[in-house]
């Protein structure tokens, strides 16, 4: 990575008073205890058993024992002066068959680590799904299926009649972008279908339960001040040569519209079902469903990692499908076959992802400008490196310029009017990384998977100064 002299203008940069610091897990990444307490299993519990979907064989069972470490992980967090925490709730914990009666237990834990949390004066920021679909659900046909929406609606009401005395933010979905087109088009994620008329259906049904799960939501919460939200996974989309707008704007239909057209403007892009003909004729859009997507939110869920370069293939030579995603034989995008991906200029994360954190200020002012009034939130942004254990200390200085460089472009978007709330970095714990198992770690805390004794790196300790001066310090081990 360059360490350019100039870039230290960057260091010093100070943040306004209410912007919230904060970090982020979900719940099959770190909980473990998989068969604990009433639990019942997901699509990841499945998925990750079958040979050759996830590296080395790693499962969730024991992830990094969230679950059972609960109160020494808080003290950690409040070490660290963290002022919220982003973690997801398991619903296979809330209603183990997917549907009908909850279980006790699993509500219990939530309760005790929202309570864990106020108590130490860290704000819970709760998504309902990061991607662990009961498995009966994926049985009766998963998030193609019309019925999943009207049962994560019920999900959302009976947690938020829980817990909504106390959470501060809640986010109906996080990365529907990843559920609907790695779960059911290129088959990388669980439950690893491949079927792009299937992706397109969960998209909509993915929609549908956001809209019907904040209408509850709303409901049942009760605390005055909660907020309500989604995430969304952005694409940041460069062109080539003279097809550079019609491939950006294919991508962007599929990657970006396909979510923020139903959910913020109450229609799917023309442009979307026009280029989607020959995989699917929408028909599953049933009438008053879009009203029932289009519910007002007060703040939008943003997680950026890298940008993504786009071209129409010209059909000589073999087609480049660089997307950052693991090729398990699926397509991802369906009805952009002939887009190609090319591969980005570096530096790269260990994911191999590309390190552009231009690409995070010109989102975050793109959406500002196409969204006016909407508050926006970074709810992940982080990166995985190969990290070395020397004298018992991380000096993760990839990492933690990696941070640097992307609080210094949220900045520059603050600077630039957006209107900015705060930024959770992924991941307070080194965690199951989906496809890759353990094999990537993302955490600001290291997580030692013999002992599962937890390390602060030094970008822990350099982000805890950051929150505690709200001040972007320079990174310790790059030259200034
Ligand atoms: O680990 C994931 C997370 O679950 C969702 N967003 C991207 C992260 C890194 O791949």
């Amino acid at each position: 990575m360059s360490t350019d002299a100039a870039d230290y203008r960057d260091s010093g940069l100070v943040f306004p008073d209410g912007f919230v610091f904060g970090s982020a897990t979900a719940s099959y990444q770190v909980e473990g205890a998989a068969e604990e307490d009433g639990r019942g299993p997901s699509i990841w519990d499945t998925f990750s058993r079958i040979p050759g979907k996830v590296w080395n064989g790693d499962t969730g069972d024991v992830a990094v024992d969230h679950y059972h470490r609960l109160d020494a992980d808080l003290d950690l967090m409040r070490g660290l002066g963290l002022q919220a925490y982003r973690f997801s709730v398991a619903w296979p914990r809330i209603q183990p068959g997917g549907s009908g009666p909850v279980n006790p237990k699993g509500l219990d834990f939530y309760s005790r680590l929202v309570d864990g949390l106020l108590e130490r004066g860290i704000a819970p920021v709760v998504t309902l799904y990061h991607w662990d679909l009961p498995q009966p659900l994926e049985d009766a046909g998963g998030w193609p299926a019309r019925d999943t929406a009207y049962r994560f609606a019920e999900y959302a009401a009976h947690v938020g009649a829980a817990l909504g005395d106390r959470v501060d933010t809640w986010t109906t979905l996080n990365e529907p972008w990843c559920s609907a087109y790695l779960g059911y088009g290129s088959g990388a994620h669980a439950p690893g279908r491949t079927d792009g008329a299937d992706a397109l259906r969960a998209v909509h049904h993915l929609n549908l339960g956001h809209g019907l799960a904040l209408r509850e939501l709303r409901e049942v919460v009760t605390k005055d001040d909660a907020r309500f939200s989604v995430t969304l996974n952005f694409h940041v989309l460069r062109g080539v040569d003279g097809t550079a707008h019609e491939a950006k704007r294919r991508i962007d239909a599929l990657a970006n519209r396909a979510f923020t057209g139903p959910m913020l403007r109450g229609a799917y892009p023309a442009d979307l079902v026009t280029d989607t003909a020959s995989v699917t004729d929408w028909s599953f859009v049933q009438d008053d469903d879009l009203a029932a997507v289009h519910q007002p939110i007060d703040l939008l869920g943003v997680n950026y990692y890298s940008t993504a370069t786009v071209r129409v293939w010209d059909g000589t030579g073999p087609r480049q499908t660089n997307d950052g995603h693991k090729d398990m034989g699926g397509s991802p995008w369906p009805g952009a076959d002939d887009i190609e991906f090319l591969e980005q200029p570096g530096p790269y994360t260990a994911m191999g992802w590309n390190i552009a954190p231009e690409g995070l200020e010109e989102l975050l002012v793109s959406l500002s400008e196409q969204f006016p009034g909407l508050p926006l939130m970074v709810t992940e942004n982080g990166a995985a490196f190969d990290d070395v254990v020397v004298d018992g200390r991380i000096h993760d200085v990839d990492r933690t310029d990696y941070l640097r460089r992307h609080f210094a472009a949220a900045h520059r978007a603050l600077h630039r009017g957006v209107d900015l709330r705060g930024y959770q970095v992924w991941s307070l714990f080194d965690n199951f990384e989906w496809g890759y198992g353990y094999s990537k770690r993302f955490g600001i805390v290291r997580v030692d998977y013999d002992t599962l004794e937890r390390l602060p790196k030094d970008s822990a300790y350099w982000y805890a100064e950051l929150v505690r001066t709200r001040t972007i310090p320079p990174v310790p081990g790059l030259a200034i």
